[in-house]
C-alpha cells in the first residue's frame, strides 16, 4: 500500500469540529469528497486497504442527496432492495427494508446504520466544504483546502460528489424580495413544516415537484403548482414488504446482485428484448396496461426500442396521456398536464402516488407557465403575466446543476494550472467517467461520462470505488506514483459516448441530462448510454489490457520531475 509520511497533526477531529487556519498540514493517502453512497463506500474500502484517509462532507452528516432532500414525500424511485449496498453481506442481512420504495427517513436511517456498523463517521469532517484541490506536480500529490482553513495533502483525491448536489434556483428576478417562507426542496429544513391553512406555491414539476405536490396537496390550505414542462409520471404502487419476502431476498441477495451487475440498468427491473411493432396492437395495449397496473418503472422495460424508435415512443406517450385524461376530472387541467413535444422517458420518468388525482381537489390549482409565465417574485408571492398570486410559502423544486455542477463549483486545478472548469467548458469530458487528462491521481465516482443518472447509482458507485481501489493497489505493488489517462484515450471514450448518445431519444428533451436547465451551460448528453454492463465491460477491458489508456509514472520519476 502507498504509505504517507507520519502525520504531523492530531488524529481525526470529531465531526463538525472546527480547526484554526494555522492547523498543520495533514498528509494522507486519499482524500474523499462526499459522504453519499460513493464516499461512504470509498472510506470503508480504502480504510480496509490500510490507507490513511480523510473524507469531507458539506452536509451535517452522512447520506449525500438523502441528507439534504428532506422535503415532504421524498422517496426513492428504485426498489429499496436494489438501491442499497451489495459490498457487505453483513449489512445486507442485518438491515431490513420496510417498503418497496423507501421514503427519505428510512434511507437516511440506512446510511446511519451503515456508518455506525462500519464505524465510518470518524473518517469524515462534516459541515466542511472543500474549496480547492490543486495538483502539486513536483511532489505528486493533491493539496486540498477546506472552508475551515485546513490544508491536507493526499496522494489521491476521490471526488464522490454525486450527479445531483448543486440545487438550482429558477432564473426569475426578485427572489430576495419575497417575504414569505422560502423553502428549497434540496435544502429542506430539519424541523417539521406544516402547511395547514397556508397558501403554498410549488415551482417545478420534475420528480421532486411531483413528490412535493402530491404530499403537500393533502394538507395545504391552497396549493398553486407552477408548471412549465409537464413530466410523464406513472403509478409507483409502493407497498410494505412482507417479512417472508424480505427473508427470501436476504437468502438470495447474492444472485439478485449478480443479475443487477449484469444488466443495462444496474438493477433487477425486468427489461424486454421485444420490439414495439413486433407484436399486435392489442398485445401492445395489454402489455402497457399490465405495466401500468404493476407500477414502478415497469413501463420502461416493456419494449426494447422505446428510446430508439420515435413512433413506438410516441404510442407509449399517448397511452400515458390517455391515463391522465381518465384520472383528471377537468379536461382543461388534464390537457395542461399532458406532456407533449418530447419523447416519454427522455426526461427522467417519475413515479407517483396519486399525483394526477391531486388536481381533482378544490384546494389545488395548476398554473401553466407556458401561457401564463412567471414574471417575477414579489414581496407577497409570485407575479405571473396575468397577475399576482399571494403565497405564505414558496417551495422551489427547480432541479440541479446536474452531473458537472459539483466539480465546477470549486477550484480543481490539475497539471500546468489547468482547471476542471476549463477542461469542461465545452461539456464534461473524461476517460471512462473516472479520470481526466491532466488531472493525475484524481478519480470521480459516478462521473458525468459514465452511466451516471441512467443506471442504479449504488451499483455504479460500488463499481467505481472497486476500480479505483484496484488501481491504487496496482500502483502500490508496482511502485508507481501517478496515474493519468492519455488525451487520446479520453478523446476516444468521448467519441464513443457521443456516438452512442446520437442513437437514443434521450437527448431530445430539454433536461438537466443535457444541461438545458442551466443558462450558459454546454449542451449535450455527456452520459454513457450503452448501459451499465457495457460500461463495466469497457472499464474491465481497459484494466485487463494493462490499464489501457492510462499512463503511470514511477515514484522516483515523479519525484525527479
Ligand atoms: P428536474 O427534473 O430538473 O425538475 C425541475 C423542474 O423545475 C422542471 O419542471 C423545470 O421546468 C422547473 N423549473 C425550473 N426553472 C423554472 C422556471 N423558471 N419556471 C418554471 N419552472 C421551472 O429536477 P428534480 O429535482 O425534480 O429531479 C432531479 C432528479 O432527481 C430526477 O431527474 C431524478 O433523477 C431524481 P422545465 O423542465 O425547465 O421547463
Amino acid at each position: 500500500m502507498p504509505s504517507a509520511p507520519p502525520a504531523s497533526h492530531p488524529s481525526n477531529r470529531a465531526p463538525g469540529s472546527a480547526a484554526s487556519p494555522s492547523s498543520p498540514v495533514r498528509r494522507l493517502d486519499v482524500v474523499v469528497v462526499g459522504a453519499g453512497f460513493g464516499g461512504l463506500y470509498a472510506a470503508y474500502k480504502f480504510r480496509e486497504m490500510g490507507l490513511k484517509i480523510q473524507g469531507f462532507e458539506a452536509g451535517g452528516d452522512v447520506g449525500g442527496v438523502w441528507y439534504w432532500n428532506r422535503y415532504p414525500g421524498a422517496r426513492v424511485d428504485l426498489p429499496s432492495i436494489d438501491y442499497s449496498y451489495s459490498f457487505s453481506p453483513e449489512i445486507e442481512q442485518e438491515w431490513t427494508w420496510s417498503e418497496q420504495y423507501a421514503a427519505q427517513p428510512e434511507l437516511l436511517a440506512y446510511f446511519n446504520f451503515v456508518a455506525e456498523r462500519l464505524d465510518l463517521r470518524r473518517h469524515f469532517q462534516f459541515d466542511t466544504r472543500v474549496v480547492s484541490a490543486v495538483w502539486d506536480e513536483e511532489r505528486a500529490l493533491w493539496v486540498v483546502k477546506t472552508n475551515r482553513g485546513d490544508t491536507f495533502e493526499a496522494t489521491y483525491c476521490v471526488m464522490a460528489t454525486g450527479p445531483l448536489s448543486v440545487p438550482k434556483d429558477p432564473e426569475i428576478p426578485g427572489l430576495d424580495r419575497y417575504r414569505g417562507r422560502l423553502l428549497r426542496a434540496g435544502r429542506w429544513p430539519h424541523e417539521e413544516v406544516r402547511f395547514e391553512g397556508q397558501r403554498v406555491g410549488v415551482i417545478g414539476t420534475g420528480s421532486t415537484g411531483i413528490q412535493v405536490v402530491q404530499e403537500v396537496g393533502k394538507t395545504a390550505g391552497e396549493l398553486f403548482v407552477f408548471q412549465r414542462t409537464p413530466s410523464f409520471t406513472m403509478p409507483m404502487r409502493n407497498q410494505p414488504l412482507e417479512p417472508e419476502y424480505v427473508a427470501e431476498v436476504k437468502r438470495h441477495y447474492a444472485g439478485i446482485r449478480e443479475m443487477a451487475r449484469n444488466s443495462a440498468v444496474g438493477g433487477v427491473r425486468p427489461q424486454s428484448s421485444r420490439a414495439f411493432f413486433s407484436v399486435t396492437p392489442s398485445q401492445r395495449r395489454q402489455l402497457l396496461d399490465d405495466a401500468w397496473k404493476n407500477g414502478g418503472l415497469a413501463m420502461l422495460g416493456t419494449f426494447a426500442d422505446l428510446m430508439i424508435n420515435p413512433e413506438a415512443n410516441e404510442q407509449v406517450a399517448e397511452f400515458v396521456r390517455g391515463k391522465i385524461g381518465e384520472v383528471v376530472d377537468d379536461p382543461k387541467t388534464a390537457d395542461i398536464l399532458k406532456p407533449r413535444g418530447y419523447p416519454i422517458f427522455a426526461r427522467r420518468p417519475c413515479l407517483d402516488t396519486g399525483y394526477y388525482e391531486t388536481y381533482n381537489q378544490p384546494n389545488v390549482h395548476l398554473i401553466d407557465c407556458n401561457t401564463d409565465g412567471i414574471v417575477e417574485f414579489t414581496e407577497k408571492g409570485v407575479r405571473t403575466e396575468s397577475g399576482e398570486i399571494e403565497l405564505d410559502m414558496l417551495i422551489l423544486a427547480t432541479g440541479y446543476d446536474g452531473l458537472t455542477g459539483a466539480l465546477m463549483a470549486f477550484d480543481v486545478v490539475g497539471r500546468d494550472g489547468h482547471t476542471v472548469n476549463e477542461h469542461w467548458k465545452d461539456g464534461a469530458r473524461s476517460y471512462l467517467g473516472l479520470m481526466m487528462d491532466g488531472f493525475p491521481n484524481l478519480f470521480m465516482t459516478t462521473g458525468p461520462n459514465g452511466p451516471a443518472a441512467l443506471a442504479n447509482i449504488v451499483r455504479i458507485s460500488e463499481h467505481d470505488v472497486d476500480l479505483i481501489a484496484g488501481a491504487i493497489t496496482h500502483m502500490a505493488q508496482q511502485g508507481l506514483a501517478t496515474i493519468v489517462p492519455t488525451r487520446q484515450a479520453e478523446d476516444e471514450w468521448m467519441d464513443l459516448v457521443h456516438t452512442l448518445s446520437q442513437r437514443t431519444l434521450l437527448s431530445k428533451a430539454k433536461t438537466w441530462y443535457v444541461g438545458a436547465n442551466v443558462k450558459g451551460k454546454a449542451q449535450g448528453l455527456p452520459m454513457f448510454t450503452g448501459g451499465f454492463l457495457k460500461y463495466r465491460e469497457a472499464c474491465a477491458a481497459a484494466v485487463n489490457d494493462g490499464y489501457r489508456g492510462f499512463v503511470f509514472e514511477r515514484q522516483k520519476e515523479a519525484a525527479a520531475a
